[in-house]
């Protein structure tokens, strides 16, 4: 499909739209600035969602839209004809043209990413991106359940970044040589936000990104994040691993999580929350979150894990 990819999704997903087979989400987006942090976040309401089913509902139990995905929400059965992906359309989105990069055969959503996942979802992004006109992707992956995952079967996801939006991420790298982090090199992490992230830049020129690459880099952050599910104090033997990914052109971030809603407020995150893009389904937290955007900071901490900014990788027993 090469560079045409682009145009493949779009027309896919108009014809999709227009025929019913797409259910897009209405929602009203804003920007709100973290004063203590200095971070950005995309506050995007969608009222309507609070009705859709959820993990362990009746509704959800059973079924897996992926195994024979609709033809209309197809762009590619068999990406790259390797007979390991296919290339979906989001039936639910909030975002236009947001794919889904699905396994052939059923894997589980809590398996790791292999080094063929990452590099393909890099070669999508660094097809769909275009740096003169300043568009951006970004793949993500909720693994486990407390990421925010909803289906089981194996997915990443696919979204254009918003325009003009910087995650964090993004000024966090900003000026960075890339680098595989090691025993002398810790990921990067934002010492001002709260929770725990995992960062490592990545190079500027994609022809030097390869499986190999990407795979060192992703373990290297992972194994940062998989530290808070080690039982070193027997405190909570039986938490699940789980964990966002999350993959621009720039850069890779892992943050470990602790639950995938807050019990505080009726709001729960996905990977796209901790780049600072905060889906919100219930009119009181929206107006909380206007009131003081710096409670984004306190929830994506309780649904995450304390940042270790500044600690060697030997203080948190690494
Ligand atoms: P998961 O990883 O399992 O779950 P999720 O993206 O967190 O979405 P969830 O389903 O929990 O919904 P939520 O209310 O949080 O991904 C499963 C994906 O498969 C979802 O994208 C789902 O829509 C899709 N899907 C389900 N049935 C399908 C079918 N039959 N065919 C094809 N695809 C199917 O979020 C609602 C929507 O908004 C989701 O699409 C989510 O990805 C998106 N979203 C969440 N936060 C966002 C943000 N900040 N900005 C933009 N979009 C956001």
């Amino acid at each position: 499909m090469g560079s045409d990819l682009s145009a493949t999704i779009k027309e896919k997903y108009n014809d999709a739209l227009k025929n019913g087979d797409v259910v897009f989400t209405q929602s009203s987006s804003t920007k709100h600035k973290d004063a203590e942090t200095g971070t950005q976040y995309l506050v995007t309401y969608a009222p309507s969602l609070l009705k859709k089913p959820e993990r362990g509902d009746d509704e959800t139990i059973n079924r897996n839209p992926f195994a024979e995905p609709e033809p209309e929400l197809t762009v590619d059965g068999d990406l790259n004809d390797e007979g390991e992906y296919k290339l979906l359309l989001n039936k639910y989105p909030v975002v236009p043209e947001h794919a889904l990069l699905v396994t052939k055969e059923f894997k589980p959503q809590t398996s790791a990413l292999t080094p063929k996942d990452l590099f393909t979802a890099y070669s999508l992004i660094d097809k769909l991106d275009d740096e003169d006109e300043m568009i951006r992707h970004m793949a993500f992956y909720n693994c486990g359940v407390n990421s925010g995952s909803s289906q089981d079967h194996k997915h990443l996801q696919l979204l254009k970044l918003p325009e003009k939006f910087l995650c964090f991420q993004d000024k966090l790298c900003s000026g960075q040589e890339s680098f595989i982090p090691n025993v002398h090199t810790e990921p990067l992490q934002d010492g001002k936000l709260s929770f725990a992230h995992f960062v490592a830049p990545l190079p500027e020129d994609s022809a030097s990104v390869d499986e190999d690459l990407l795979a060192m880099t992703f373990i290297a952050v992972l194994q940062r994040a998989l530290t808070f599910f080690q039982d070193w104090t027997n405190e909570k033997p039986k938490m699940d691993v789980s964990y966002n990914v999350m993959l621009t052109k720039q850069w890779i971030c892992v943050v470990p999580r602790s639950a995938s809603k807050s019990k505080q407020m009726n709001i729960g995150f996905n990977a796209t929350g901790y780049v600072g893009m905060v889906l919100v389904k219930d009119e009181e937290v929206l107006k909380k979150i206007q009131e003081n955007p710096h409670i984004v900071d306190e929830l994506l901490l309780e649904c995450g894990f304390p940042s270790t900014a500044g600690e060697a990788t030997t203080q948190y027993h690494y």
